[in-house]
């Protein structure tokens, strides 16, 4: 595992290169250096789940048949730019959430002499993706899907970000509107696609499959995601800062959170007067009455019923599928998550 790890992490340094000598832009030498450290400080510092799954998949779908070089190296390079399309995703998402720090240092457009170059260093990251498919998949088959694949998923992700954004408008603060069906549809499109869908669809594509004939693998994973992104937000307000590499601002965000929503469904009269009161305010005061409420609600105890719910109804769809390879994947993916802390 520790040597896959370290594959992955060479082929980074292959793709990093070719983007610093790409012939379509005349580098100077200040430009290559700012897009050098761009990408060092922004793609390969996360987890690398979404990456290696590619990896993963790929293998458990070859069913046993020990991979070439060259099939490690364009599951490696599909991985990287599924790293890619996270780091400019996250690196935009930070300034829309106003955020402080992510994988343990300053979110990027918080870095000095940064500041708002951060926004175009995510257009910069988005369009890697397409150059670095170009190069290594030009010739096969399925180049065609997945560019359609990269797209359509990126589509699905800000269609996603911008249910997440337009709900916390400013003056249309309405606590009533927070339900887990708003809930359920913000985060299957703003995380499930891009973070469980795509590193299997990128597999499947490898594998010569016909993506329209993974319907219900699709549907598997997207519950999955939703899984995640529930943990995400229990983290948000219950994690460790330091093992999750960030600092909450769900509550000051007034964002459609798991925790606001099972809140407000749990809660009294009473206990929603103090919610409307102080959710989506900046003040630390406002933040600890928030926090306060959750603990008196015992939402820790309710994430942990669902988390345990969850997972038991995953592992009985992903065992009701005709392919034990395909199960293999996804219970790979599962095992990956179950849990975690960060
Ligand atoms: C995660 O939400 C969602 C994304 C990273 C998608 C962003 C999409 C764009 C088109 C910019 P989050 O804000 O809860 O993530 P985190 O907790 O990591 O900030
Ligand atoms: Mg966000
Ligand atoms: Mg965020
Ligand atoms: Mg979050």
């Amino acid at each position: 595992m520790a040597d896959l790890k370290s594959t992955f992490l060479n082929v980074y340094s292959v793709l990093k290169s070719e983007l610093l000598h790409d012939p379509a832009f005349e580098f100077s030498d200040d430009a290559r250096q700012w897009v050098d450290r761009m990408l060092d400080y922004n793609v390969p510092g996360g987890k690398l789940n979404r990456g290696l799954s590619v990896i993963d998949s790929y293998r458990l779908l070859k069913e046993g048949q020990t991979l070439n070089d060259d099939e490690i190296f364009l599951a490696s390079v599909l991985g990287w730019c599924i790293e890619w399309l996270q780091a400019y995703f996250l690196v935009l998402d930070d300034i829309m959430d106003n955020s402080h720090t992510r994988r343990g240092q300053p979110c990027w457009f918080r870095v000095p002499k940064v500041g708002m170059i951060a926004a175009n260093d995510g257009v910069l990251l988005r369009n890697h993706i397409p150059r670095i498919i170009r190069k290594h998949f030009r010739g096969k088959p399925y180049y065609v899907d997945l560019l359609d694949l990269f797209n359509e998923v990126e589509f699905q992700t800000a269609s996603g970000q911008m249910i997440d954004l337009i709900t916390t408008l400013e003056g249309e603060k309405d606590l009533s509107k927070y339900t887990l069906t708003l809930h359920r549809r913000i985060v299957q499109y703003k995380t499930a696609y891009y973070s469980f869908y795509l590193p299997v669809a990128c597999a499947l594509l490898m594998a010569g499959e016909n993506l329209d004939n993974h319907v219900d693998v699709k549907n598997i994973l997207v519950e999955m995601g939703t899984y995640f992104q529930v943990q995400d937000d229990y983290l948000d307000c219950f994690g460790d800062p330091q093992t999750i590499g960030k600092i909450g601002t769900d509550i000051e965000d007034f964002k459609c959170s798991w925790l606001v929503v099972k809140a407000l469904e749990l809660s009294n009269e009473q206990q929603k007067k103090v919610l409307n009161e102080h959710y989506g305010k900046p003040d630390p005061e406002n933040v600890a009455k928030v926090k306060a409420l959750y603990n008196e609600l015992n939402l820790q105890g309710v994430f942990e019923e669902y988390e345990k719910g969850s997972y038991e109804k995953l592992v009985t769809s992903i065992e009701a599928h005709s392919s034990k390879a395909v199960q293999a994947v996804l219970k790979s993916f599962l095992a990956k998550i179950y849990k975690r802390q960060k």
